[in-house]
């Protein structure tokens, strides 16, 4: 039997192309994405432009523009229209911009950059609104990047399970991926992966607490936000009381029907929101190299 979701966001119900002033929003899946088309981000954005974009992000979670060329400023400054941009804590930015991450694959790497579903950062106390990652270089194939929605993840949980998930919060860290013994310090992965430079750090055993399920500060919506690289475990349990749910709500969180999936060209740029997506970069494409540029601008304190 076929499962049709309904989507959480106000999202048009025919799922049709939809024209305003010159941009058109195109979306590409029935739970989450869309291209946006008839808008050039490295030229200066019009505040009504803007607002569209931002618009489109509320409504799609994660949009697409292809064709895109923007030089390091220019992205910046895309980023600076929706906030402040964060610097990564342990991942190095490009050359003389710290606030632009470097994800890239050599063609000699086994792993990737962003290879295990999640979202940007929760181990910090204001996780990232959003992201902005652009397309410098591509494989002929794969490397395609899917995303899915937190809002179904959360809606289509039973009445029982959300009202005991509303009550809880959970403990985040970095530490499982960029601590000292996390898995980006371990010798097989420093081999594996010369492309993207990590810092394992100290700093990356602190920890953050966050509801379980947060409400997204300008939509209202309730949005599941546990994510199996960050999250450690229920705020007042063990790891081992956590693991079992958590694992069936990792699980849950990215059931196909809440998921799109998006093919990168060069040039090509999405931007997230994080607040209510997960997303998942796909590494299927040895011996070939990929690099994208990411801005990450800034978020609030989870409610
Ligand atoms: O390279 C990608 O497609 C996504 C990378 C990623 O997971 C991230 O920027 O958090």
């Amino acid at each position: 039997m076929a499962l049709v979701y309904q989507t959480a966001v106000a999202r048009d119900p025919a799922n049709t192309a939809r024209v305003t002033g010159g941009v058109e929003v195109r979306p590409i899946a029935g739970a989450l994405g869309a291209e946006i088309h008839g808008v050039d981000l490295g030229r200066e954005l019009d505040a009504d432009t803007i607002v569209q974009v931002r618009q489109a992000l509320l409504e799609h979670l994660v949009i697409f523009f292809r064709d895109q060329e923007m030089t390091p400023e220019q992205h910046k400054a895309l980023g600076r229209h929706f906030g402040e941009l964060m610097t990564h804590e342990f991942v190095e930015g490009i050359e003389g911009h710290p606030e632009i991450m470097l994800i890239a694959k050599e063609k000699g790497d086994r792993y990737n950059f962003g290879g295990t579903w999640h979202s940007d950062m929760t181990y910090s106390e204001k996780p990232p609104l959003g992201s902005i990652l652009y397309a410098k270089e591509v494989p002929t194939y794969g490397g395609d990047t899917q995303f899915a929605n937190m809002y179904l993840a959360y809606d289509t949980l039973s009445d029982q399970l959300r009202t005991t998930l509303d009550g809880l919060r959970a403990v985040h860290s970095a530490s499982r991926i960029y601590g000292n013994a996390g898995k980006l310090a371990t010798l097989d992965y420093q081999a594996g992966h010369r492309g993207t430079r990590v810092s394992p750090s100290d700093l990356a055993e602190k920890t953050a607490e966050h509801p379980v399920v947060r409400t997204h500060p300008e939509t209202g919506r309730k949005a599941l936000f546990v994510n199996g690289i960050f999250t450690l475990r229920f705020q007042g349990m063990t790891e081992d009381e956590s693991c079992p749910l958590l694992e069936h709500l990792y699980r849950h969180a990215v059931t196909p029907e809440f998921t799109c999936r998006f093919r990168w060209e060069k040039g090509s740029i999405a931007f997230w929101d994080n607040r209510a997506v997960q997303h998942y970069a796909i590494n299927d494409y040895p011996g070939q190299r990929r690099v994208m540029h990411r801005v990450t601008i800034a978020g609030d304190r989870p409610r």
